[in-house]
């Protein structure tokens, strides 16, 4: 009999499980990959430490514990959680690798529900948490399923301006001479895609983020792939197109990438989430200069066309699960001092403005704050003759232990000539020394998946 209603409990709390898709966005080197890391490291703590106070299910202690669980999705290889954390607690610490290629991790939470239908069923819940980690540069590509290749060619060159346009040159200067209507040469289309996917890497160097294709940069196991050989150009979309010429050929490139490349990863995962943070490095920016600024907030906005928002009703919602709470999160907060945070933002609203549009439309919950998922600095004040300053102390990419007022964040981004007297120097800093028995240290972690879990363990 025992058995029979421990059966019964089981299967109860089972059916009362719920389940949420976070999709991290950001473009590359936004801080996606430190973030699931400090994410997974954090709920893994909460059962012995207070790590969230903010949090509130883990505040009020009815967070009864995580765990990782293996992933539904047997295709995708798993998150290096423990090699990110390898990283972060050696000596000297490092930073998790750039991320090279997709991947997965899920986690289950148990928790004491609060509200009474769940508690009628049993007294113990569980969430279960999807994330998928990627490459920033491949997030770059989803708007192009919505474009043909005359479209998105059109869309690159009315792009070509000022330094993009420099950089262009080499290539452009070559695609003067190339006999598009001619017969196929794949040497000649080879060599004139590896000039194209020159000119986006130097963009990428020069601070620029918006690169299409961007697996063209970061190709992981598609390397030297023809479906990665095509580049965008100068026609008339109206005039009949030879089957064996070279402009055939880019066409059907370019729809075989669209289709077997952008169109599988967006399925397999991006259709399916629930919620959203959407982690902008707005520092990087004010390094590189008034054109990486629009540049960036340029890129963010495509993206978020390529993403589903509104509330769906219950019925349409089994079917097709949409986002329905945004965060906008400018990270690596730790590089400035705590009373910036709140400039931050506000450059932070101006970086998002047009994504927040696009979003807004649907009248979803959104909101925006600074974080650090992995605070590398201290924060505290240094005394000059009278004055006292604030200022963040941390341990440098080569080994100096600095403490550095690193200057004021704008409210606003600045007009362009300030570039030019001026400018911005945010220094890296290496992760802080601590026990792999401790969580990480953090600012706002807690604040961030009190947004984007806290009503899903009520
Ligand atoms: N100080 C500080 N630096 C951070 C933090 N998060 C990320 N960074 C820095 O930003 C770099 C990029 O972070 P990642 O998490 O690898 O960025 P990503 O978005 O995964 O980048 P890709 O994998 O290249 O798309 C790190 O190597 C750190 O130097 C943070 O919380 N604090
Ligand atoms: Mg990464």
């Amino acid at each position: 009999m025992k058995q029979i209603s421990q059966d019964v409990n089981d299967l109860l709390s089972r059916t009362m499980d719920s389940h949420v898709r976070i999709a991290v966005t950001g473009l590359s080197r936004a801080g996606k990959t430190a973030f699931i890391s400090s994410l997974v490291n954090q709920l893994l703590h909460t059962s012995t430490h207070e790590n969230l106070p903010l949090f509130a299910a883990a505040r009020d202690k009815r967070l009864i514990g995580a765990k990782r669980e293996p992933q539904t999705n047997m295709l995708v290889p798993r998150f290096a959680y423990d090699e990110a954390m390898q990283h972060i607690h050696a000596n000297p610490p490092m930073w998790p690798e750039p991320t090279r290629d997709v991947s997965e991790i899920r986690l289950a939470l148990k928790y004491r529900p609060q509200k009474k239908t769940k508690k009628l069923f049993s007294a113990t819940s569980t969430l279960h948490i999807d994330i998928i980690d990627y490459p920033g540069e491949w997030l770059l590509d989803l708007p192009l399923l919505d474009m043909d290749f005359a479209q998105w060619s059109q869309s690159q060159f009315s792009a070509l301006k000022g330094q993009r346009q420099q950089l262009a040159q080499q290539w452009l200067d070559k695609l003067e001479g190339f006999d598009l209507l001619g017969e196929l040469d794949e040497n000649a289309l080879a060599e004139m895609a590896h000039l194209y996917t020159q000119f986006l890497h130097s963009c990428k160097e020069n601070g620029l983020h918006w690169v299409q294709p961007g697996r063209f940069v970061l190709p992981g196991d598609l390397d030297g792939a023809p479906v990665l050989q095509f580049f965008p150009c100068r026609f008339d979309d109206q005039e009949k197109i030879g089957k064996g010429s070279n402009l055939a050929m880019l066409k059907a490139r370019y729809q075989e990438y669209q289709q077997k490349v952008v169109k599988a990863f967006y399925k397999h995962h991006f259709s399916t989430f629930d919620r959203q943070i959407v982690l902008v490095d707005c520092l990087q920016p004010l390094n590189a200069g008034y054109d990486s600024f629009h540049d960036m907030r340029h890129a963010l906005e495509q993206i978020m066309h390529s993403f589903r928002y509104g509330r769906s009703n219950l019925l349409k919602r089994l079917f097709a699960p949409r986002i329905d709470k945004i965060l906008f999160a400018a990270t690596k907060a730790d590089h400035v001092t705590p009373e910036q945070h709140t400039n931050l933002v506000s450059l932070l609203q101006q970086m998002v403005h047009p994504a927040w549009q696009t979003a807004s439309y649907e009248n979803i919950e959104m909101n925006c704050m600074t974080m650090a998922s992995i605070q590398a600095t201290q924060a505290g004040f240094i005394t000059q003759g009278e004055q006292t300053y604030p200022a963040i102390q941390g341990v440098t990419l080569n080994d100096g232990s600095q403490t550095v007022f690193p200057g004021e964040v704008p409210k606003k981004l600045p007009a362009e000539e300030y570039w030019h007297h001026q400018g911005f120097e945010f220094t890296a800093f290496r992760p802080q020394q601590g026990s792999a028995d401790d969580p990480l240290p953090h600012i706002r972690m807690d604040k961030a998946l009190e947004y984007l879990i806290g009503d899903k363990l009520k």
